[in-house]
């Protein structure tokens, strides 16, 4: 079991005492195995670190989650925090698996969005195609779980408004998408489907930059970094799991509230 903190993230002394019978009733379900933090929690959830009883209520509502955990993880209503248009930081924050000097643009005079599973209109998708549709925009923190934060302004078509677009079957488990640079990720479909997942087009209203996944990026609210995919090519709808590139290397797969 690896340790529910990062060093740069040990919470006040007196509200982990507070906490410690919880947190031990987590770590015994090992309910945050390899994946989101405590200080990842807050700030996905905007509560206050420095409020004992925020801490508790959000490790309440994770710990909810975590007994049904064969249902539904999330509640698809619930809103993650958005920020004024003052905080975005740009450009953004550059992560991938390797530096940004190797990033490889896509050309999108030949980039196409294929689509497989279980969606009944599966002709290919191009970006022109894609930016006519209606878009939505929002202002969220992008963590990443090595320890870095930033704000970003995200815009681009909400994933379910296009998923009902091309026929996808809603009650199918998982989304999964497949990218240029090989680093194949999948959600579950309550988040999918939840407002505050984009397939974004856009950041601080202008076209992706290059590193950033231009042409077109999966973008959530409600979860860490590593699950949005950058340079997405394809959209699969499924009910076979298939995790992800970080996943695969043991990094948890929900990865979010
Ligand atoms: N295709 C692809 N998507 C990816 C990655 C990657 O290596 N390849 N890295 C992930 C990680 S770990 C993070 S933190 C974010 C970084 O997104 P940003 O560069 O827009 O901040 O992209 C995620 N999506
Ligand atoms: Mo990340």
């Amino acid at each position: 079991m690896k340790s529910l903190f990062r060093p740069d993230q040990i919470p006040d002394a007196a509200i982990l005492d507070n906490h410690r019978p919880l947190l031990r009733s987590l770590e015994r379900r090992n309910f945050l195995r390899g994946g989101l933090s405590l200080g990842a929690l807050s700030l996905l959830t905007g509560c206050d670190t420095s409020r004992p009883e925020a801490i508790e209520s959000a490790l309440r509502a994770i710990s909810d989650m975590n007994d049904g955990v064969q249902q539904l993880l999330f509640n698809p209503n619930k809103l993650a925090p958005e920020y004024p248009e003052s905080m975005v930081l740009n450009p953004p924050k550059f992560n991938a698996k390797y530096d940004v000097m190797s990033v490889k643009p896509v050309d999108p005079a030949t980039w196409k969005l294929e689509l497989a599973g279980r969606i009944e209109q599966k002709k290919p998708w191009t970006l022109p195609e894609i930016a006519a549709l209606p878009k939505k925009s929002m202002i969220i923190r992008h963590i990443c779980v090595e320890g870095w934060d930033y704000i970003g302004q995200w815009s681009g078509v909400p994933l379910r408004a296009f998923l009902e677009r091309v026929g996808a079957d809603l009650s199918a488990k998982y989304v999964a998408f497949k990218t240029a640079d090989d680093y194949p990720s999948s959600i579950d479909m309550a988040t999918a489907l939840h407002p505050q997942t984009l397939l974004a087009l856009d950041y601080a209203n202008a076209p992706l930059g290059d590193p950033f996944g231009f042409p077109l990026r999966l973008r959530m609210a409600t979860k860490l970094g590593y699950k949005n995919p950058k340079w997405v090519t394809a959209i699969e709808v499924t009910n076979t799991y298939s995790g992800g590139y970080w996943e695969k290397r043991g990094f948890s797969w929900f990865a979010g509230l």
